[in-house]
């Protein structure tokens, strides 16, 4: 069947764009397109504070640690607040899970749809001014509506995501995200107050030379990844790391690459969260014809047990991934 996608004109706002494929969604009542938008205000709005974030006492960090012990920074905090206000207010969601919370925010309404976010990541980029993102996942509730949020509601595999994506406060914003039908990206036109259409049905070179790692903690990575590295040094690869995943994911969706934080001393189940951070990007690559592994498993299909829970990733372009698996 012809995708009714070819030939949109590039630069379509994304609130039409959102309006004409409702009925592509799999439960279409509009709920969903709202949530998308509720993300996507939340997103101009983070955008302001990250721009101003040098003029205002807003860099740096609040002098705690979030749930998983790290440093919060007050952008973090501030973000944080900003999704879940936006997404509060609509009624679509009836719980958010996020990063940045210990437990589940549940909404008592009747809601039916969750969301996972990371409302700020990459937040030690914050005070140098290099790019930042959200990421975000939506799942559609599994006990009834109206009842209190159970875990059965939260804890849900990867291959259950409705809808998830990212924004990129970068050289310029923008928002990715896929309904399970292709990847297309939006850039902000902050002069409008709006996001246009800029990157229609986004697909990752299958192939690529771009190999994004921490390799300072290399000694500490299992031996199928540091074979792996050899391979990327043999084989002219380049190596490209911005300490921001949503920034390298993005550069390397767009040329082509492999994105990895493997297990390490420091972080022996790997560093990034399964329902923060890799179950979106994953959703995100495999529409556009990537892949993302955990090195011996599909990231989508993991069990999550737990809110918090990390994992190993590997995420880009498939045959690199494929690459990178044959070493395991
Ligand atoms: P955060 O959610 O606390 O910002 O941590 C996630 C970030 C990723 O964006 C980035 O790729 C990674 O941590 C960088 O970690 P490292 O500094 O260990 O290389
Ligand atoms: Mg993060």
């Amino acid at each position: 069947m012809e995708d009714s996608r070819i030939g949109l004109p590039i630069g379509i706002a994304l609130d039409r764009f959102i309006k004409r494929f409702q009925d592509d969604f799999p439960y279409a009542t509009g709920e969903l397109s709202q949530l998308l938008r509720d993300i996507a205000l939340a997103g101009k709005v983070v955008n302001r504070e990250v721009n101003k974030a040098g003029l205002v006492n807003i860099s740096g960090s609040m002098g705690i640690d979030n749930i998983q012990g790290e440093d919060q920074q007050k952008l973090d905090v501030l973000a944080n607040i900003r999704f879940i206000r936006a997404l509060t207010k609509g009624g679509e969601a009836a719980a958010i899970i996020s990063e940045e919370d210990e437990s589940v925010i549940d909404l008592h309404n009747n809601g039916k749809y969750i969301i996972a976010i990371d409302p700020l990541d990459g937040s030690s980029n914050i005070d140098v001014n290099v790019s930042i993102g959200t990421i975000f996942s939506i799942y559609r509730r599994r006990s009834s509506v109206g009842s209190p949020v159970k875990e059965e509601d939260v804890l849900q595999p990867g291959t259950s995501q409705v809808a998830a994506g990212y924004l990129l406060y970068g050289s310029s914003t923008m928002l990715v995200y896929t309904t399970g039908k292709g990847v297309n990206g939006f850039t902000y036109d902050p002069t409008l107050g709006e996001y246009f259409l800029s990157h229609q049905d986004m697909r990752i070179p299958d192939e690529g030379k771009i190999y994004s790692v921490n390799e300072a903690a290399s000694l500490g990575f299992p031996d199928p990844v540091k074979k792996y590295l050899n391979y990327c040094h043999e084989n002219a690869h380049t190596s490209r790391y911005i300490g921001a995943l949503v920034a390298d994911f993005h550069r390397n969706l767009l040329k082509g690459g492999i994105y990895m934080y493997p297990s390490t001393t420091r972080y022996p189940k790997g560093k990034l969260r399964l329902m923060y951070e890799c179950n979106a990007l994953a959703f995100v690559v495999e529409q556009a014809g990537g892949k993302a592994s955990s090195g011996d498993s599909r990231i989508l299909e993991i069990a999550p047990n737990n809110l918090h829970q990390r994992c190993p990733l590997f995420i880009g372009s498939k045959a690199m991934v494929d690459k990178l698996e044959s070493y395991f």
